[in-house]
Parts: C-alpha cells; sequence; structure tokens
C-alpha cells in the first residue's frame, strides 16, 4: 500500500494530549494512531447509521428572536416520529436551553440535530447518542 504524507497544523497543548493518549494506548507512532482514529471514524459513519439508538440532543437560543421559536418547533413536529420528549429550561432572560430525546435510526436523529444547530441563532447544539436500543 502507497503511503501519503501530509501536514498538520495542531495547537500545542492538543498534540501534548495526542501524545499522552498515543502513549497510554500503546500506539508505536503518530501516524498509527491517526490512521486507526480515521478508520475507526469512518466505520462509525458508514455503518452506525441505521442502527436504532436513543439520542439526546441539546439546544441554546435566544427566544426573543421569534421566527427562531417558530422554526424550532416546526421542525420538531416533522421529526415527531422520532422525538420521545423535550424538556425546555429558561437559562437567563434571553437564553433557552432545550433537551429532546429521541428514539430512531442515528441518521435520523443525526438529521435532526443538523436541521436544528444550522438554524441561525441557535448558538449551541450537541448530540449524544446514549444508547443501542
Ligand atoms: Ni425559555
Amino acid at each position: 500500500m502507497k503511503l501519503k504524507r501530509f501536514g498538520v497544523a495542531i495547537p500545542e497543548d492538543l498534540l501534548a494530549r495526542f501524545d499522552k493518549f498515543i502513549k497510554n494506548k500503546n500506539y508505536k507512532n503518530r501516524s498509527e494512531a491517526i490512521r486507526d482514529l480515521m478508520r475507526n471514524k469512518f466505520v462509525e459513519e458508514s455503518y452506525e447509521k441505521n442502527k436504532e439508538v436513543v439520542g439526546v440532543i441539546s439546544i441554546v437560543y435566544n427566544h426573543h428572536k421569534r421566527e427562531l421559536v417558530d422554526k424550532i418547533i416546526d421542525i420538531q413536529h416533522s421529526f415527531q416520529n422520532i422525538i420521545v420528549a423535550s424538556q425546555h429550561v429558561h437559562l437567563s432572560d434571553d437564553n433557552c436551553l432545550e433537551v429532546i430525546l429521541a428514539r430512531g435510526k442515528a441518521k435520523n436523529i443525526e438529521k435532526l440535530k443538523d436541521n436544528l444547530a444550522s438554524i441561525k441563532g441557535v448558538t449551541h447544539a450537541t448530540l449524544s447518542i446514549t444508547a443501542t436500543v
């Protein structure tokens, strides 16, 4: 197999953490570790999409933007088949946190998260796959 080299710019502290990780996992060198991490990520991406999972999506947004709130509600209604529950927390005078619990195919839960994350005014969006069903 032909190997190619490429340069990577990375903050010092992140690289220090990576080197520590490499040591703990007994990798021989950075290249080997990076190849492994890439392969793992690709496996995750390609094979796990159709798996039934439970996911928790968290979003933070400014509720004064009325159109934004409407959009968030519209999107959730269009994914009602996978949304199990949602919880709204008033974080401050301006900001709201919404936690959405979804159950279904990983790819659909990711799509829901991506749709919410791409709304202008949503300042934070995360997805955590918590369990397999
Ligand atoms: Ni609120």
